[in-house]
């Protein structure tokens, strides 16, 4: 009898608990306390891209490492220090590129002077990466706010929190279920992720070079293009710069194209390849490789979705005064 009236107490507490705090995001979240916020935040960011090119795909790449290792908290942008090694410091994150830190950095600056310690910045990220994203020809979709920025950031969360492209297409996809995604919504990030921006040689080397015993370089590639690749890469390991654009034929456009090219053994990475050989992912590829609208539509509910990953809310987190730093000294 008390089981039978406490269960359904307990699911209204439950439902209304999980409203509450889904209610504390909102696109308004601003709107009294900075209203300038957008407009700060779209000029801001068309400067920086006009002036950097590479920022749009440096943000976005940069938003996902943050998202995938504790949620969208910024704890990415965290410095090291005498006591603390961040997360911006594995392994996996050297090579993110400085013009994402850098066009946070100015934004939040913008921000301090006309509407001091409101804004954080795990919101600055999500906003300046879809405004990024829509910038080069992406679709635009809803970034609800009100994220508090992380009060933790640690080196060692990152491995094993992030794909590897040297993981099995199973690996990838139980990485992403495991973290509430679905393939469908992998399979359009990737895509949304990897037609713009670069990856370093040393990525993507042994496919050119040592695929395996008998065959130097991986038969899934293209040939022309592999041949190109390797004369590029030729230095790699002194010339450690030495990059490729992740959408050969469209490199600066947000658009589907990395879809067609991976159909055509034009997929840059191992990770990017697999999807096209996998039964789960390939009818996807084919999809969104013939219907953009489709890819655009299926990418922004997912980016809305990664955007609110373990977003911290209330007293879980705080607004940093600075991008880069706790706002107390932590041990
Ligand atoms: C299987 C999953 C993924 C793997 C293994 C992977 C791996 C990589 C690697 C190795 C690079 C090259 C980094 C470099 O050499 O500098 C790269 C670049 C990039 N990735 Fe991914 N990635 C994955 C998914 C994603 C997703 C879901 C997004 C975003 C929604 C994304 C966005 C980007 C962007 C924008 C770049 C270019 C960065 C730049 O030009 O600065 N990636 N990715
Ligand atoms: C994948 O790459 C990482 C880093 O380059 C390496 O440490 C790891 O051993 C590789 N894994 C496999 C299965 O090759
Ligand atoms: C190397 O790869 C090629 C092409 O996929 C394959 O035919 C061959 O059996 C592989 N050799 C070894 C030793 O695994
Ligand atoms: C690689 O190094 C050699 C010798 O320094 C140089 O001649 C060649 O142009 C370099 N290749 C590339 C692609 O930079
Ligand atoms: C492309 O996808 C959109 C959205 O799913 C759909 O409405 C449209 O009918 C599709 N177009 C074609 C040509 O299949
Ligand atoms: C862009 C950026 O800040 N990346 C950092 C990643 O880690 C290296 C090594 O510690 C730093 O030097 C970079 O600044």
């Amino acid at each position: 009898m008390a089981v039978r009236f406490l269960f359904p107490l307990l699911l209204l507490l439950l439902l209304c608990c999980i409203r509450f705090s889904e209610s504390k995001l909102s696109t308004t979240y601003y709107q009294k306390t900075c209203p300038d916020f957008e407009n700060i935040m779209r000029n801001t960011i068309t400067s920086k891209q006009l002036s950097n090119p590479t920022t749009a795909a440096a943000a976005l790449r940069l938003f996902f490492h943050d998202c995938m290792v504790d949620g969208c908290d910024a704890s990415v942008l965290i410095s090291s220090n005498a006591f603390n090694k961040a997360e911006r410091d594995a392994d996996l994150n050297l090579s993110l590129s400085g013009d994402a830190f850098e066009v946070i950095v100015r934004a939040k600056t913008a921000l301090e002077l006309s509407c001091p310690g409101i804004v954080s910045c795990a919101d600055i990220l999500a906003v300046a990466t879809r405004d990024l994203v829509t910038v080069v020809g992406g679709p635009f979709y809803k970034v609800r706010l009100g994220r508090k920025d992380s009060m933790v950031s640690k080196v060692d969360r990152v491995e094993g929190n992030l794909p590897r492209q040297n993981m099995t297409i199973d690996e990838i996809i139980s990485h992403f279920t495991t973290k509430g995604f679905s393939v469908q919504e992998m399979v359009a990030l990737i895509g949304g992720g990897h037609t713009i921006g670069f990856t370093h040689c040393k990525e993507f080397a042994d496919r050119l070079y040592r695929y395996n015993n008998t065959t130097p370089t991986d038969p899934k590639l293209n040939p022309k293009y592999a041949a190109a690749l390797k004369k590029m890469c030729e230095n790699y390991t002194t010339d450690i710069g030495m990059s490729a654009f992740n959408d050969v034929m469209t490199p600066s456009k947000f658009d589907n194209m990395y879809f067609k090219n991976l159909q055509r053994g034009l997929g840059l990475l191992m990770s990017d390849t697999a999807m096209v050989y996998d039964g789960k992912t390939r009818p996807l590829v084919e999809l969104y490789a013939v219907n953009q609208t489709a890819f655009f539509n299926d990418f922004s509910h997912a980016m809305e979705k990664l955007s609110v990953y373990g977003v911290k809310t209330g007293r879980k987190g705080e607004v940093r005064r600075r991008c880069d730093a706790f706002n107390s000294i932590q041990t």
